[in-house]
């Protein structure tokens, strides 16, 4: 159940109830593709972090350990003690993005294996399965993500069949969520929106599944290769015609800038390697801008990553360790990068909430996105 708080603009306040708890929106889900968090960071600092939901995905647990022995031992939350949300990503895009050799037909897409080459068939109804079997809080419909550059024929006619996926989706939903071993028999369904660049097939596509009372609506196939100015007028075009009262969740975005700019425009859920990705790499965010802890610059700074933060990793260690920690390849350096990273980000979001509750978030962005540019990136 979705309970919309407050608006701001376009900015919307929202809590989502779940069987897992209750979400606080706007929220950056935690990647944790293979149900964790790379960079050895356990559960017990998720909540410390303030964690509020985990991303899983379909396509790796299927392949890595199964979905069917997650399914046997307990479902994911049991496997990996996770009581909170999870959100489970279809399998589409992981598809196309990682898998070799695939072959799109209107079943569905048969690839390799990225682990050890083997054959695999995934269509709406498989995908629906493996997330049945996971029993994640929310289940992702199986679609197509066309490439940046696809001709508009190409992506109108992914389009269609994305269409026809999402209603064989909920078909396939509603059964599972109604048989007697089912690992969580309120599943929720988000459907989501394609269509590239072209605007007049996003508005069409969006109002078609605005029909189809699904739990929430997510934009796909965005930041793919697009310029953010395309990015930000496809939302602009497209949210107003999904949904006020569901959720919304702009998939794979983004950078800090890219969320300011997207909740202006109605979004509620993101997820973004970039927090877990840029730490395990030394790069770290600041209120100013991202600082990579390689630099020379670092070396005698005894302050901590952000004057303010109170992460593990900044309530306790200096640039300067973290540092040495980095390039002596101890683990412990790419961890504190990543708690740090993540903490970045689910504070972002908290301030960004409190923004919209005080009705203040267009000067709010305004500043944020003034702050940002310190460092130039
Ligand atoms: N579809 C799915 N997952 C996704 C995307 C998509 O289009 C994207 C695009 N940024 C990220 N993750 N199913
Ligand atoms: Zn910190």
């Amino acid at each position: 159940m979705y309970k919309l708080l407050k608006t701001d603009g376009r900015a919307k306040r929202a809590e989502m109830h779940t069987v897992h708890g209750v979400i606080q929106t706007p929220v950056f889900m935690n990647v944790g593709t293979v149900a964790a968090i790379k960079g050895a960071v356990s559960t017990a600092d998720l909540n410390e972090i303030g964690t509020q939901v985990e991303l899983s995905n379909t396509y790796h647990l299927h392949v890595r350990p199964g979905d069917k022995l997650i399914k046997e031992l307990g479902g994911l939350h049991k496997f990996m003690n996770w009581n909170k949300p999870i959100l489970t990503d279809s399998g589409g895009f992981q598809v196309f993005s990682l898998a070799k050799l695939r072959k799109i037909k209107e079943e569905g897409v048969t690839f390799n294996s990225h682990i050890d080459g083997h054959k695999i068939f995934m269509g709406p109804e498989e995908s629906m399965q493996i997330q049945s079997n996971l029993g994640s809080t929310i289940a992702m419909a199986f679609d197509e993500c066309a490439p940046a550059k696809a001709d508009k024929k190409y992506v109108r006619n992914s389009v269609e069949r994305t269409t026809r996926w999402l209603e064989r989706c909920k078909k396939e939903m509603d059964r599972l969520n109604s048989l007697p071993d089912t690992v969580n028999p309120n599943q929720l369904l988000f459907g989501i929106n394609q269509g590239a660049v072209y605007t007049d097939i996003r508005i069409e596509h969006a109002k078609i599944i605005s029909e189809m009372n699904l739990d929430g609506y997510a934009v796909g196939g965005l930041a793919v290769g697009e310029t953010h100015e395309e990015m930000y007028h496809v939302l602009d075009e497209t949210v107003p015609y999904l949904p006020q009262d569901k959720p919304t969740y702009l998939m794979g975005v983004g950078t800090p800038a890219n969320i300011l700019e997207a909740v202006d425009r109605g979004i509620d859920f993101f997820d973004c390697v970039y927090p877990s990705r840029n730490g395990r790499h030394g790069h770290v965010y600041t209120k100013f801008g991202k600082i990579n802890l390689f630099n020379a610059q670092y070396e005698k700074d005894m302050r901590p990553i952000e004057e303010g933060c109170n992460c593990p990793a900044c309530r306790d260690y200096s640039r300067a360790y973290i540092r040495h920690l980095l390039k002596a390849k101890e683990m412990l350096g790419m961890r504190l990068c990543v708690l740090h990273n993540l903490y970045f980000y689910n504070h972002l979001m908290e301030d960004i909430r409190g923004a919209i509750d005080e009705g203040r978030y267009s000067k709010f962005k305004e500043e944020r996105l003034d702050m940002l540019k310190t460092y130039d990136n």
